[in-house]
């Protein structure tokens, strides 16, 4: 069984995070040490350490992930200039936090980081 992190405590509002969304199976909060104008972080309620531990069972949580960011990028009004989306994996990927986690990045140029 995988250790909680801070990120539970959050989604049970037993700490503090200023909640953007939240419904039955995500919640988005604003990062504490954001990177950029925004910087959004969207987690699944349920706890999935790493995108390794994935699995289809969390195939609509992940989905609405995804449609939360939209939603959140429209509403920030970073939508048109475009933002970025990141989930880090592991020591190599950058991973601080073992609950997944979309970073939602925009409202700058955040210059090339592939290709
Ligand atoms: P990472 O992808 O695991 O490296 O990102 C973790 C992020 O979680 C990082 O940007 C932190 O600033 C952020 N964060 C937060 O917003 N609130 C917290 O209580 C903790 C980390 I712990």
């Amino acid at each position: 069984m995988a250790e909680e992190t801070l990120f539970s405590k959050i989604i049970r509002r037993e700490i503090p995070a200023d909640i953007l969304y939240q419904d039955e199976l995500v919640t988005a909060f604003r990062d504490i040490a954001p990177q950029a104008p925004t910087h959004i972080l969207i987690i699944p309620n349920h706890l999935i350490p790493t995108t390794n531990d994935v699995k289809a069972s969390d195939e609509l949580a992940l989905g609405r992930m995804m449609t939360v960011a939209a939603k959140l990028a429209a509403e920030e009004g970073i939508a048109e200039d475009g933002y970025r989306l990141i989930m880090n994996c592991n020591k190599y990927g950058g991973q601080e936090v073992y609950h997944i986690h979309l970073h939602l990045v925009g409202g700058k140029p955040l210059g090339r980081m592939i290709g």
